[in-house]
């Protein structure tokens, strides 16, 4: 059975999940999706990461959407186990603990882009191009594109993207929100990996209680995400990372949240 995924160690508390399979424009079919459950299972139970970077192989897609040839031949049953098992791995990705950077090179369409949605944050490269190309194939996004788009970038121009099948270069993506970061093709990698390596030097667990507050604003009513922020912010004290945190700047010294052990807490 071909490899199409892989976990690489990146820096300490940052990780990378690649999926490698150019050769189709690393479209997602049955077994890369299987393949990807899988690694994403491995993940969120390393407590010790704080960061990942998803990406994937060539230089000329991030991901070219579900794979085509697959879908042409399924059944009604086999559409919908597909359906249901991909979605399942969509959340999956969607609810690591650790803040998933997706770093995109080249095409993000269909489920690729559905798949960067399903991180935090989305760099990059000048040449990226984005869109939801389903509806000209009679298909509509399925992967929780449609509602997370819109959260993203808005109804309005989600909607657009969905409706009219347009590729958008990254330049019309960033200042539509979806992008944290446009940078120069060969510098996207070292980017990546450099915003993460930050992440990673902050205090492990207080970074995972700031993406569960984020996820409160998202997908909570009323003032209930300013309730989970109240009991986040409070349990920074019951542990060691505030700790060493606060002494540190008493102290004028960078804090050692990794080697001290406060960095036993990453996993809370
Ligand atoms: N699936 C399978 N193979 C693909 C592919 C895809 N999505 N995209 C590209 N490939 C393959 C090509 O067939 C070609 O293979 P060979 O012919 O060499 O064997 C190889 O990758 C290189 O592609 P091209 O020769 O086409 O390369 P170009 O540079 O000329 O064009 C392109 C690049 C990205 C513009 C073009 O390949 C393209 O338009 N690709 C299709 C993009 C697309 O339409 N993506 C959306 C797919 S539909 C759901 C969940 C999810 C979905 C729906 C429902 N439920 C849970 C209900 C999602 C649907 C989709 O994503």
């Amino acid at each position: 059975m071909a490899q199409f995924l892989n976990l690489a160690e990146v820096t300490a508390g940052v990780a990378a999940i690649e999926i490698s399979r150019p050769e189709a424009l690393n479209a997602l079919n049955t077994e890369v999706l299987m393949q990807l459950a899988e690694c994403v299972k491995k993940v969120r139970e390393r407590h010790d990461l704080s960061a990942v970077i998803l990406r994937t192989g060539g230089d000329k897609a991030f991901v070219a959407g579900a794979d085509i040839k697959e879908m042409l031949h399924f059944t009604q049953q086999q559409g919908h186990d597909f359906a249901r098992f991909g979605q399942s791995v969509f959340e999956s990705v969607f609810n690591l603990p650790q803040i998933v950077i997706a770093q995109v090179q080249g095409f993000a369409l269909g489920g690729g882009l559905e798949l960067a949605l399903a991180a935090d944050f989305m760099i990059a490269s000048e040449k990226a191009k984005f869109g939801l190309p389903e509806v000209g194939l009679g298909l509509i996004p399925g992967f929780g594109g449609t509602q997370r788009l819109v959260r993203r970038i808005g109804y309005a121009r989600a909607l657009e993207w969905m409706t009219s099948a347009e590729r958008y270069p990254a330049d019309a993506a960033f200042n539509s929100g979806l992008l944290n970061r446009i940078v120069a093709h060969e510098e996207l990698g070292r980017v990546a990996e450099s915003l993460a390596a930050t992440i990673a030097a902050q205090g492990p667990s207080a970074v995972r209680s700031a993406k569960q507050c984020a996820r409160a604003a998202l997908y909570s009513q009323g003032d209930f995400g300013f309730e989970i922020e109240a009991q986040f912010f409070a349990q920074r004290f019951g542990g060691s990372e505030s700790k060493e945190g606060l002494t540190a700047f008493m102290e004028k010294r960078k804090p050692q949240f990794r080697n001290s052990s406060a960095s036993g807490q990453a996993g809370q």
